[in-house]
């Protein structure tokens, strides 16, 4: 007997008959037909075995346990595939390639955010934050607004129905970021050079140029020899940094309380000018209400409008796409 091709034969059978098993009762059926301790094949093989001369022994033992591990091996193989969970055909098919999720962008104002004070931070100027919700001193008093200044009056601004701050006046939202000046100042000793941009409210009537929420950026350079060739050489090259090399910018007279002289910086547009923000020295009457001394620093203020610049540069004619929520106009930032 060619006991090489016997071993083959019962590989070859129980390879077969463990592969064509589909479910876990044909399987069992496989284990005792083949690998059964009892009267299976594989004893069968076993008998023969023990029939084969002494000196052989060795050898052929060894290939016996050889196909004995390649099937019994292959018999679990089939065993844990058969007893996997059967995956629905509705179930999601995790080969699949991926589907790449829409994702999202900053707001263009958030944009321009960013980028203001990355130019300023170029300048040397450092970002400080303020409240949003202030107090007559900050928004008015301290920045030589009289009481019967018009900018006071109720219904140019949102006040609130909260109780007043003691020693501050009566709570509103404020109106302009220059409450950030004297926040600053209230709290640093000269020199000082920071920029502060946020949310301001005033109840404009909303047109293509103004609404009633929109952002400033609050600029406030205070030291030793700080002038007006200093504030515009610094709104010169702001408007550079953002606009380009070729923006054409004029500093226009004009009056803010808190600032002597005041001018309004305009950049060109087309035929016309679009007014970007409000500056000048700031008032010696500023200073002192923050405890500085006019006699040995000086100091320029200015404050623009975020979307008024922004609006520039893209050429957008409408502040009111801004916040309309409008995709075909967010996706093209
Ligand atoms: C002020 O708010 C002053 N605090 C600016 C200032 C700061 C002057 C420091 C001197 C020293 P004004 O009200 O002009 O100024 O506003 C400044 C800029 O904010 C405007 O030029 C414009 O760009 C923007 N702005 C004003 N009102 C609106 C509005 N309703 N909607 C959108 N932008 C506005």
């Amino acid at each position: 007997m060619d006991l090489g091709q016997t071993f083959a034969n019962f590989q070859n059978l129980a390879m077969t008959a463990i592969a064509a098993a589909t479910n876990a009762a044909e399987l069992e059926q496989v284990r005792i037909e083949f690998l059964g301790k009892k009267q299976g094949k594989l004893k069968d093989l076993q008998t023969v075995l023990g029939q084969v001369p002494a000196e052989q022994r060795p050898e052929v033992g060894k290939r016996f346990n050889e196909i004995k591990d390649v099937v019994t091996q292959a018999w679990e193989e089939r065993q844990q595939l058969l007893n996997r969970p059967k995956v629905a055909a509705t179930a999601i098919d995790l080969t699949l390639p991926g589907i790449r999720p829409a994702t999202g962008k900053l707001h263009p104002l958030t944009q321009t955010i960013n980028e203001f004070q990355e130019i300023m931070s170029r300048f040397g100027f450092e970002v400080e934050d303020g409240p949003e919700i202030e107090d007559e001193w900050h928004n008015f008093v301290a920045l030589n607004i009289p009481d019967d200044h018009p900018a006071r009056d109720p219904l140019d601004n949102f006040y609130l129905a909260t109780a007043a701050v003691a020693g501050g006046g009566p709570r509103l939202l404020r109106s302009q970021t220059s409450t950030i000046q004297i926040r600053v100042m209230e709290n640093r000793k000269p020199p000082v050079r920071i920029v502060s941009i946020g949310r301001v409210y005033r109840p404009d009537e909303i047109d293509d140029t103004h609404h009633l929420m929109f952002h400033q950026m609050e600029g406030l350079m205070v030291g030793p020899d700080v002038t007006m060739a200093s504030l515009k050489t610094v709104l010169r090259l702001f408007a550079a940094a953002y606009l380009g090399e070729d923006v054409h910018v004029r500093f226009r007279p004009s009056f803010f309380p808190f600032t002597e002289p005041s001018v309004e910086f305009d950049v060109q547009r087309g035929d016309g000018w679009l007014e970007l923000g409000g500056a000048g020295m700031v008032d010696p009457n500023v200073l002192k209400a923050v405890g500085y001394n006019p006699d040995e620093v000086s100091g320029f203020a200015f404050g623009l409008g975020i979307a008024r610049f922004c609006m520039m540069r893209h050429d957008i004619k409408n502040i009111r796409h801004f916040y309309s929520n409008d995709l075909r106009f967010l996706q093209q930032f």
